[in-house]
């Protein structure tokens, strides 16, 4: 530590202003999926790159198992299971991070950071029932952020369309955009994929994505109207990917901070023409193999830009993987050997390590030495630490969850944190210790069938050791009652402690 209390930045380095933060952040890619992990099959050679010339993390964890929760920690530092409305949103809910609460993007906006994000948000808008067609607040810009340019939730959820700050893009005023979730369709007007299944690109696998038609695609949730500003699923990955670069030209002079939010690989998986058939699994090879060439882009244009000694980018992803989430595109079929969860059990929405345990690759040349780390991390962590990273001293009552370890991010440090906690569906939470994990009781289906995940409900308490059983497959409670009794012990103080 140097006199300034900065960890891993020497004192005589040329590095001592503060660095850029971007964070690149997948949606639902798994621990295996990439090259860097062990995966074979889809190209990923710009990951892989950055794998080698930067840190590549095998024990970071998401807080959660799905998108809305785990994001919400990476943008408030608290655990979502403290916030009940930290659950899978949809595409109109209203805004689920108090304008009072302490935020990433608000701490380091406060230190003198420009912050934007552009991508995916699912974090809600607005407070209660929204209209497109006017400005709405709050918004991502009332949480922290200078600038955005957002899609309101998920790919599979209408609207489809993109925010920039707090408005609807190229929306024509003749043509407002109505949002209706649950219930009939109140547009009839508008064809669903329950009543024109002949409309639809690709079939839906389920009853969830089947209602409103969008550019052939059966989306969850009513719309109608907004034509000039509904988005092209193809163009999306470009139309963020230029954003993104323009905002790192446009801050070239003042420490920035970039939530880069991906969309892919979640669902509905369209890559962009040059991408589509590019892989053997699929369109959700494809989309991985598209994601592999957005973050080689962001890379390429730093250096370009002569910013990439001043930036740590992150790249990692906001839960584990899923094949068949709700649309019929042979994701299962195409799989072949390849394992989207690597060696880990479950994936999204598990309770098993294949939920929130995910790829994280630390890339800021001069800073980090390149290789491995098994330190075990917290998306939950990034608030303190990249805090402490850009000289703001942020006192512990204000970091809710997350611990501050810019010495595990910048490698000098390959331990990190004792305990964590994750979550998968529903708030059912786990907690891991060194090499333990616990999951409680849970009541509720031990497999999701129809997306072949096992959920790690069981009315038995699970104890696995991580060192020996990677794959969880030896549920060692029955032979360590007392480890079982500590860790119980242990998350539930967690729980029952605010302010950690
Ligand atoms: C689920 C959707 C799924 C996906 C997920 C959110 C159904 C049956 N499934 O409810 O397709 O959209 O929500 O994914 O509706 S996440 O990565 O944003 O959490
Ligand atoms: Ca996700």
């Amino acid at each position: 530590m140097n006199s300034d209390g900065n960890i891993g930045i020497p004192e005589n380095s040329t590095h001592m202003k503060q660095p850029n933060f971007i964070i690149i952040y997948a949606d639902d890619l798994g621990f295996g999926d990439l090259a860097c992990y062990g995966a074979s099959g889809i190209p990923t050679p710009h990951l892989d790159r950055m794998a080698n010339e930067g840190l590549r993390f095998t024990q970071s964890y998401a807080t959660a198992a799905t998108c809305t929760p785990s994001r919400y920690s990476l943008l408030t530092g608290a655990y979502p299971w403290r916030n009940p409305k930290a659950q899978i949103l949809e595409g109109d809910a209203p805004m689920i991070i108090g304008q009072e609460e302490r935020t990433l993007p608000g701490t380091l906006r406060d230190a003198g950071y420009a912050t934007a994000v552009i991508g995916k948000w699912h974090i809600g808008l607005g407070q209660g029932s929204i209209d497109w067609n006017q400005e709405i607040r709050p918004s991502p810009l009332d949480v922290g952020f200078n600038d955005a340019y957002v899609m309101a939730a998920t790919n599979d959820r209408v609207p489809c369309v993109y925010l920039d700050g707090c408005r609807v893009d190229n929306l024509d005023p003749a043509d407002p955009i109505n949002v209706v979730y649950g219930g009939a369709n109140p547009f009839p007007e508008v064809p669903t994929g329950k009543t024109h299944p002949e409309l639809l690109r690709i079939q839906h696998s389920d009853q969830q994505h089947f209602d409103t038609i969008v550019n052939g695609v059966g989306r969850i949730g009513f719309c109608r109207g907004g034509k000039s500003a509904t988005w092209e699923d193809e163009t999306m990955s470009e139309v963020f990917l230029n954003r993104a670069k323009d905002y790192i030209s446009e801050h070239k002079e003042s420490p920035f901070f970039l939530y880069y939010a991906l969309h892919q690989p979640h669902v509905p998986r369209i890559p962009s023409p040059r991408f589509a058939g590019s892989t053997n699994k699929g369109p959700r090879g494809d989309v991985i193999a598209e994601l592999d060439w957005c973050v080689g882009e962001i890379l390429e244009h730093l250096k370009a830009e002569g910013l990439d000694e001043d930036t740590v980018v992150v790249f990692s992803s906001d839960n584990g993987p899923v094949l068949d989430d709700g649309y019929e595109d042979a994701a299962s079929e195409k799989c072949g050997a390849h394992l989207p969860a690597g060696p880990l059990r479950g994936g999204k929405y598990s309770m098993f390590d294949g939920g929130a345990r995910v790829p994280m690759i630390v890339h800021a040349p001069g800073r980090v030495d390149p290789g491995e780390s098994p330190a075990l991390f917290s998306h939950a962590d990034f608030l303190a630490s990249f805090a402490q990273m850009a000289g703001c001293k942020l006192p512990k009552s204000e970091r809710a969850d997350s611990e501050e370890m810019s010495a595990v991010l910048l490698g000098s440090d390959s331990i990190g944190r004792d305990h964590l906690v994750t979550e998968g569906i529903g708030a059912k939470t786990v907690v891991r210790q060194e090499n333990w994990v616990y999951i409680p009781p849970h009541d509720g289906p031990a497999l999701f069938a129809e997306k072949g995940i096992e959920t790690g409900n069981d009315l038995n308490p699970q104890l696995y050791d991580l060192s020996a059983d990677i794959g969880q497959q030896q549920n060692l409670a029955m032979e360590h009652p007392d480890k079982v009794e500590k860790l119980d012990a242990l998350l539930l103080a967690i729980h029952g402690n605010d302010e950690n």
